[in-house]
């Protein structure tokens, strides 16, 4: 192992940390900005893959944790809605390996719909989180989740947000013990969740988290910086270095395990000092927990719960101002690449005067001018079920003119269910639904997926295509057009299925221009190893 310091992200970090635990596999779905994370590991030579979903991700790495080896789970947070399912019942079950849920949040939405707070999660499930504050801490603290992990028998989320997973600090490596052996071990009462068996789970779920808080308490992940009596300020993640460079004189504790809280710490904390202020970015929950515990906090005032956190927020809320935000001044709207295939669909869904549900993805760039033919967009998949329940309730002529749109990736990813709704459930007036096919998930940076029949590394891989599974579940009309420059007769395509009442599906096909180089790069490589 290099012993020189090493200047990464905090992804890159995280991966890093990943090898050198010994994390046998990483699974997956890409999201600004946790994408990085595996496509370092796969990098670096770990193993590494997409999933369709995250869903299925974390319930790939549950597997592999179940079978004794160490597994990653990588997603942005909305992803984690996607995965909560599995995350609620392995908290139940535990693991005998180890497995750490990445989960990245974008407070502020540099790149996302909402800006949830995944700190509930850790709650709501009962699974222990740690978050680092920069990237020597990614790395440090994903080491110490494989560890944790393996010691309570439980999953852990390793929480990083938009400006750790972004920014550069040095990192120095180190070296691990090799992870134990692995093997499935049966053992049916822990991991067979019939309520029989999952009521003491819930019994065993709590007193193992009551065991990691008696850990936190005295565990090496809460930091105090300085000794001030004076002021003293308590924070997680990125609002750590916000809070030490705003008020230098303070004393800082660095909460690194925010779920279950060590409570104890923090009310000593606070009675070390004469005053003592919560600085969290996001939802108020460090505060809430002290003042349930009825500790002595201040906090910020509610406006400064939206978007991220900065130094000159934090002076502010220290000397409690509440003026408004100075605005933003104003940038220039991002827009579909020129030569993108995806304005050809747009142009024509504007001039059909079509009523289009949206999903996400570069395409939800439909919905700006000069297109302005996006009227709903709400999570990913969803183009497909507010499309049909459109056409549900609307009167048949104004139901005729919906239209559902959904990118390839989008489409593997939670678009293949609302397809079955489609034909389960088919609305009187038929319905449309257009995938726009360019081979690859380009909003987060060109990623492949089951579609694209390469795997996350581009080797080879199984080519599922959406018009396949159209005609296996029975949609009556379904074209495939392979997008040239004029078009290759989409708009007649829209007009002849939006009169026909059927349920049709227009697959329309062409690379994104950004994506050609990455895959001459990659068919060459796959051309030199066929060699
Ligand atoms: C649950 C969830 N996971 C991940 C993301 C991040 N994300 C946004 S759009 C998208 C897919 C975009 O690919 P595609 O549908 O093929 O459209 P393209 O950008 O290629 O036009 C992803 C992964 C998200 N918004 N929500
Ligand atoms: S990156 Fe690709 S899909 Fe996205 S706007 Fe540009 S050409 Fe279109």
């Amino acid at each position: 192992m290099d012993d020189k310091a090493v200047l990464v992200n905090g992804d890159d970090a995280v991966a890093m940390a990943a090898l050198d635990t010994g994390v046998c596999l990483g699974c997956g779905y890409p999201g600004t900005p946790s994408t990085e994370i595996l496509e370092t590991f796969s990098g670096l030579g770990g193993r590494a893959q997409w999933a369709p979903n995250e869903k299925v991700a974390l319930e790939v790495a549950l597997g592999a944790a179940f079978g004794g080896g160490r597994a990653l789970a990588t997603m942005k947070h909305v992803g984690l809605n996607v995965a909560a399912d599995p995350l609620f019942t392995a908290a139940y079950t535990g693991c005998s390996g180890a497995l750490v849920i990445a989960v990245a949040d974008d407070p502020g939405m540099a790149s996302s719909q909402n800006e949830q707070d995944s700190r509930r999660y850790a709650a709501a499930a009962g699974v222990p989180m740690l978050e680092p504050a920069d990237s020597q801490q990614a790395y440090d603290f994903m080491a110490e989740a494989v560890t944790l992990s393996e010691k309570f028998g439980t999953p852990i989320l390793l929480r990083l947000t938009t400006r750790i997973c972004h920014s550069k600090t040095p990192v120095q490596r180190r070296a691990f013990p090799a992870p134990a052996a692995t093997g499935f071990v049966p053992d049916i009462p822990m991991r067979v969740m019939i309520p029989a068996y999952a009521r003491p789970a819930h019994r065993r779920l709590r007193q193992r988290l009551a065991e990691v808080q008696v850990w936190n308490e005295s565990g090496p992940l809460n930091i105090r910086y300085g000794d001030s009596r004076e002021l003293g300020l308590i924070a997680n993640g990125i609002s750590v270095m916000h809070a030490r460079e705003a008020a230098p004189d303070a004393a800082v504790l660095q909460v690194g395990m925010t779920y279950p809280f060590p409570i104890e710490t923090l009310r000593a904390f606070a009675d070390s000092v004469r005053r003592c202020v919560v600085i969290e970015e996001g939802d108020p929950i460090i505060a809430e927990a002290c003042r349930g515990a009825g500790i002595a906090i201040e906090s910020a005032p509610e406006m400064y719960r939206f978007g991220e956190l900065n130094v000159g927020k934090v002076r502010r809320i220290l000397a409690g101002d509440t003026t408004p935000d100075p605005a933003r001044p104003p940038g220039k709207p991002p827009q579909l690449c020129m030569g993108c295939p995806h304005r050809l669909v747009f142009e024509a869904l504007r001039d059909e005067a079509c009523l289009v549900t949206g999903d996400i993805g570069c395409y939800t760039l439909g919905v700006l001018a000069p297109f302005e033919a996006m009227h709903t967009c709400v999570c990913m998949g969803a183009a497909l079920g507010v499309g049909l329940g459109l056409r549900h309730v609307l009167p048949p002529t104004e139901a005729r003119r919906v239209v559902s749109v959904i990118g390839d990736s989008t489409f593997m990813h939670s678009g293949i269910t609302g397809l079955l709704e489609m034909a389960y459930n088919p609305p009187a007036t038929g319905h449309v639904v257009v995938v726009l096919d360019n081979g690859t998930t380009a909003m987060t940076g060109l990623q492949e997926h089951p579609g694209t029949g390469r795997k996350l590394d581009g080797a080879p891989a199984r080519q599922i295509l959406p018009e396949d599974l159209a005609r296996a579940m029975g949609i009556d009309r379904v074209t495939v057009l392979d997008m040239d420059t004029k078009g290759s007769g989409f708009r007649d395509t829209l007009r002849a299925d939006l009169d026909s009442g059927k349920l049709c599906m227009i697959v329309a096909r062409r690379p994104c221009i950004l994506s050609l180089r990455k895959q001459k790069k990659i068919a060459d490589v796959n051309k030199e190893g066929d060699a």
